[in-house]
Parts: structure tokens; C-alpha cells; sequence
């Protein structure tokens, strides 16, 4: 039986995706079809591959099943080759997993007649079953828990699977040699600590795939990254919903990666609310850390709204240690969420900006398939796409408008504060000039839509012209006299901004 399991990557297409190894790893392991019977292959395919050639290389294999794994970024794409692949061939099964169908089972199967199964959550067992369901060629899909699939034109949905209880039944694809970090050009390498999430964020779909939380063992996770470091790649990705829910296993883990970090980074994500100065100081010996903060918002009727809980004094205090440490990390926001009106964003962008961040990003909202959020959108006079990505372009505190005004909030912060060329000079006009730094982002705004000349090496004119918008700002918030006072270090950091960059 010659299986292919699949996925288009998001972005570089070098990344490794664990969900086909774990479903590799367990097939290999529980399956009771011979060793020489059964040939499992994974491929990973990137999003600027055109889809024929995608499905003529899985054409040319010639498998008898194949197993794609969906995600909101690659749904689309995904279809179009099964619909290519059965037109090829009309005996081959095509499986469909992971997030993005797992609550669209019904939808899919009904639409697409090329997929012939959805597997609903986690996979690994199911997948087993599955395989060995057709490897015996028993028409017994009604008792396999966690699918959904068609006979005739009739569409039926199992019972839901249990998780996995102990999650060391899942054999590692590190250690049992699937995975060869050396032969590919593999940047982040993945792995998850823990599954499941002991929260519930209305938007969110993690916690309904995998509905309890549940922890791999630290003497697992010791030999997983002694061997994964040992191949010195660039990052080492933690997959766990919040690292630090845990405080003694997650001083324990970092330490592990400590020991036998032979010059990697670690990406990770974690709530500031439960750092301790210890633990910023476990961060800070690491290394390079690129840490996940999501706050979504600080507006208290919203996080209520969502779900989500969010203590601002113990969130301070936090992100006062993970700066003493010179930690970088980045706190994200999300726009269109209820009662989050553009002003709010602001207030929370002031807020934030005063804990001297290293920085803060505003996502855009997307309305998930099977999330509380998209039972509620109509409430919340959420409009969004019905197609991948679900974006959200309207709410109940924020207009198309305004949604679309965001976006320059974003470049505004890119290029204000991210870009650090601005950023000294930003916290210089609030504390003497009394101007508020959403006030500048506004007033950048509004300037940066004048520039005419828009085309290559934009940034670069926006670097020169700086001058000139504080020139701009303080004139309008009627302090032009207090120009002379900042000119000196704004032009200092353009300076050396260009012997470092422009040289
Ligand atoms: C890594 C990651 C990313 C990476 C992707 C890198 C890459 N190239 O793959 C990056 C950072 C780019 C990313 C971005 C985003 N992400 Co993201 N991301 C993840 C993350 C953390 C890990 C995914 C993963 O590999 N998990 C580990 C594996 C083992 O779990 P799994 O994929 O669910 O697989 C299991 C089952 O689903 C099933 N299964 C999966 N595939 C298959 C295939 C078959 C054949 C079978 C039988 C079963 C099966 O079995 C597996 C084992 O049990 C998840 C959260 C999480 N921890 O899972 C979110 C997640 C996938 N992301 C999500 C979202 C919403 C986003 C963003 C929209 C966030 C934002 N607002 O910007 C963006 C989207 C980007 C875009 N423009 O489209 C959602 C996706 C929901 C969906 N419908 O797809 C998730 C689930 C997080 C959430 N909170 O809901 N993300
Ligand atoms: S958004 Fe994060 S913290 Fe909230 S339920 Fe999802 S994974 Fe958990």
C-alpha cells in the first residue's frame, strides 16, 4: 500500500511539518499491515509551486492513498489538486486532517466530491485505523471514531475521538529517525511540549482540535532537543499554546535547551502576567529568544467579550523583567474584536508603548471556521470573508473604514517605532512636548498619504523625509518652536541608521 502524506507550506516551504511525522511515526509503529506491504512517503509542497506540477509529482507516485494536511493558508490550493488528482485516477482515496477541516467536514464533503475523508482533531489513531481499514479492504468506516465521509450521496460523521491520553504513545519523528534535519534546509525546527490549552479564547481553534491539555515528558523532551540541537539549526519553534502556564516545567525545559544549545534560538510564546525576574533570567541565558505575547486587546469589554483574561498589573510587571533581561519579544493585538474600536487600539498601543516594548504588532481578526467568535460574529456585527482567511473588514465598534485605516497604523508603527530610527525621538515628543504617541502615528498617517512618489526604496524616502514630518507634527500640534530641541537626535540616528544600512 503506498501512501503519500502531504501539505502545502505557508511562506519558504522549508519548515517541517510535525503533523504529517506524527502521523507517519504512529502509522509505523500501531499498524498491523507488514513492514514490506506498507510504503509511507511525505512530501511538502510550497505555496508558489503552481498547482499542476503539485499534483503531477503525486500523480507520478502513483499512491493509493493520499493524506493532505489543511490549514487556513493552504485550503484552497489543497482542493484544487484533489480535484486534478481524481480526475486522474478515481479509485484513489484522498484524506483530508488538521485545523482547517476539521469543523468543515460537513461543507467539504458535500462540495468536493473528490475528498473522500475528513479526519476530524487529532490524527494519529485515526489515521492508523484508517489505513488499516483499507488495507484489510473491510467496509467498516461507520466504527471508526473521528471521521466523516460519504457513501452514495449521503454524508455521515463519526463519533468524535477521545484524545490520546498519554501523549508518549506517539512515537518522536526525532528520535526515531524520520526526521533528517541534516539533508533538508529546515529553519524552524518544530516541536510541541505540551497539547491542548487550558484556555478558551472565543476566536481561537486550537483548544476545539485538541480539546484537553496535555504534556509530553521532560525525559522525552531531553533527548528530542539533545538531538534536534545537536544539528545546529537556525530556531528551535515551541508549538505550546502558552510555555510558561507550567512555571516549573517551563524553567525545567529551558534549562534543557540551555545545556545543549549549541547556538540556536528558541521561539516561543508565552503570558508576561507569569514571568518572574527568574524566569526572564533563565530567558535571558538562552541566548537569542523571539517570544509571543498575545494580548489582543486591553479594552476590559472586549477581553470579557473573547474570553480572554488579561491582568494589566501583572502584565507590567512582567514585561519589566523580560526587559531588564534584554529579552525581544512581540505583543500582539488583534483588530476587529468586539467593542475594539480604532481609538481603543490606540489607548492600547499608548499603554504599551510606555512599558518600552520591544515590539508590539496589530493582527488582522480572522473569524475561524468551528470558533465560538463565528457562532457570535452577527452579534458583534463581525462581517468577514467566507473564504480562507476569514478576515474580518467590519465590527460592531469599527467600521470598513476604519478596519482599513489599521493598516496604515500599521506601517505607521513599522516605520516609527520598529524601524528604531524614529523610535528615541518618539518617546523625546511625549515626555517634552506633551504629544501622545498615537497622536504621532495619527499624524503620520496623514502626512505619509501625501508623499507622491511611492515606488521603490519608499522606506528610504520615508527615512529622509523624517525631518521633515516632525517639522510636519510639531507645527500642527502648535510646538514648532521645540524643533531645534529634537532635530540634533533624530538626525543623529539617521546618521548612523545610514552608514549601517545604505553604506
Ligand atoms: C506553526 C503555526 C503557524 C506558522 C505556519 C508555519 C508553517 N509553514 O506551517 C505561522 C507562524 C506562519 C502561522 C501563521 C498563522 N496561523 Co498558525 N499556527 C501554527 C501552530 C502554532 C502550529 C501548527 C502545528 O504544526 N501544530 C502541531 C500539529 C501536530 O498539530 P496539527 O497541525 O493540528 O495536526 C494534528 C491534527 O490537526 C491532525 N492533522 C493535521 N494534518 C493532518 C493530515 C491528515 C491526513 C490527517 C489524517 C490528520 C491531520 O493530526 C495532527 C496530529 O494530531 C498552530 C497552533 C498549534 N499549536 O497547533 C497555529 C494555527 C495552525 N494557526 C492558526 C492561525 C489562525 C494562524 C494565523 C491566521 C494567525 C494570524 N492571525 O496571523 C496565521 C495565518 C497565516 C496566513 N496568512 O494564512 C490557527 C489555524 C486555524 C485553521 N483553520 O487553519 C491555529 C490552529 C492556531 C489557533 N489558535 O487556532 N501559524
Ligand atoms: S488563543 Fe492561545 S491561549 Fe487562547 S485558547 Fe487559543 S491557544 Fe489557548
Amino acid at each position: 500500500m503506498k501512501i503519500l502524506l502531504s501539505s502545502i507550506c505557508y511562506e519558504t516551504g522549508t519548515d517541517l511539518q510535525l503533523a504529517l511525522y506524527y502521523l507517519k511515526s504512529y502509522l509505523l509503529k500501531y499498524t498491523q499491515i507488514p513492514d514490506q506491504r506498507l510504503n509511507v512517503k511525505i512530501q511538502v509542497f510550497n505555496e508558489n509551486q503552481p498547482i499542476n506540477e503539485i499534483a503531477k509529482k503525486i500523480i507520478n507516485q502513483r499512491p493509493s492513498l493520499v493524506g493532505f494536511s489543511c490549514y487556513l493558508w493552504n485550503i484552497e490550493r489543497t482542493l484544487r489538486i484533489c480535484r486534478l488528482l481524481k480526475k486522474n485516477d478515481q479509485e484513489i482515496k484522498i484524506v483530508l486532517g488538521g485545523p482547517e477541516v476539521s469543523h468543515r467536514a460537513e461543507d467539504i464533503l458535500s462540495e468536493e466530491k473528490a475528498v473522500d475523508i475528513v479526519v476530524r482533531g487529532e490524527g494519529e489513531a485515526t489515521f492508523l485505523e484508517l489505513v488499516d481499514v483499507f488495507w484489510r479492504r473491510e467496509a467498516k468506516l461507520p466504527r471508526i471514531k473521528g471521521i466523516s465521509f460519504r457513501e452514495g450521496r449521503k454524508i455521515f460523521h463519526n463519533p468524535d475521538r477521545p484524545n490520546i491520553a498519554e501523549l508518549g504513545m506517539i512515537p518522536s519523528p526525532y528520535l526515531n529517525g524520520l526526521v533528517n534535519l541534516k539533508g533538508e534546509n529546515i529553519l524552524d525546527v518544530p516541536l510541541e511540549t505540551t497539547r491542548g490549552c487550558l484556555y478558551r479564547c472565543s476566536y481561537c481553534y486550537y483548544h476545539k482540535n485538541f480539546t484537553c491539555l496535555r504534556f509530553f515528558s521532560l525525559k522525552r523532551i531531553e533527548k528530542e532537543l539533545k538531538f534536534i540541537l545537536s544539528q545546529r539549526p537556525s530556531e528551535v519553534y515551541l508549538m505550546d499554546a502558552t510555555f510558561n502556564a507550567n512555571y516549573q516545567r517551563a524553567i525545567k525545559i529551558l534549562k534543557i535547551f540551555r545545556k545543549y544549545n549549541r547556538g540556536s534560538s528558541l521561539h516561543l510564546e508565552l503570558m508576561a502576567e507569569f514571568v518572574d525576574e527568574r524566569l526572564a533570567q533563565v530567558l535571558g541565558k538562552i541566548g537569542f529568544v523571539n517570544i509571543e505575547i498575545g494580548i489582543q486587546s486591553t479594552n476590559p469589554r472586549t477581553l470579557r467579550a473573547i474570553n480572554r483574561p488579561f491582568d494589566k498589573e501583572r502584565f507590567r510587571r512582567g514585561i519589566r523583567f523580560l526587559n531588564k533581561f534584554n529579552l525581544f519579544y512581540e505583543i500582539q493585538l488583534i483588530d476587529a474584536l468586539p467593542f475594539q474600536s480604532y481609538d481603543d487600539l490606540k489607548e492600547s498601543l499608548e499603554w504599551l508603548y510606555d512599558l518600552h516594548p520591544s515590539k508590539v504588532v496589530i493582527l488582522r481578526l480572522v473569524v475561524l471556521a468551528g470558533t465560538v467568535l463565528r457562532q457570535q460574529a452577527a452579534r458583534y456585527g463581525i462581517k468577514h470573508s467566507f473564504t480562507a482567511p476569514y478576515q474580518a473588514y467590519k465590527s460592531n465598534a469599527m467600521s470598513e473604514t476604519d478596519v482599513l485605516k489599521v493598516d496604515k497604523l500599521r506601517f505607521a508603527m513599522d516605520r516609527l517605532y520598529d524601524s528604531q530610527v524614529f523610535q528615541e525621538t518618539l518617546y523625546a515628543l511625549k515626555a517634552k512636548a506633551g504629544i501622545k504617541i498615537s497622536t504621532i502615528m495619527d499624524d503620520w498617517i496623514i502626512w505619509e498619504s501625501k508623499i507622491l512618489r511611492k515606488g521603490y526604496n519608499y522606506v528610504e524616502v520615508l527615512n529622509n523625509k523624517l525631518p521633515e514630518f516632525m517639522h510636519y507634527l510639531l507645527r500642527k500640534n502648535k510646538k514648532l518652536f521645540m524643533y531645534k530641541l529634537f532635530l540634533p537626535g533624530l538626525q543623529a540616528k539617521l546618521d548612523e541608521y545610514k552608514r549601517t544600512y545604505y553604506r
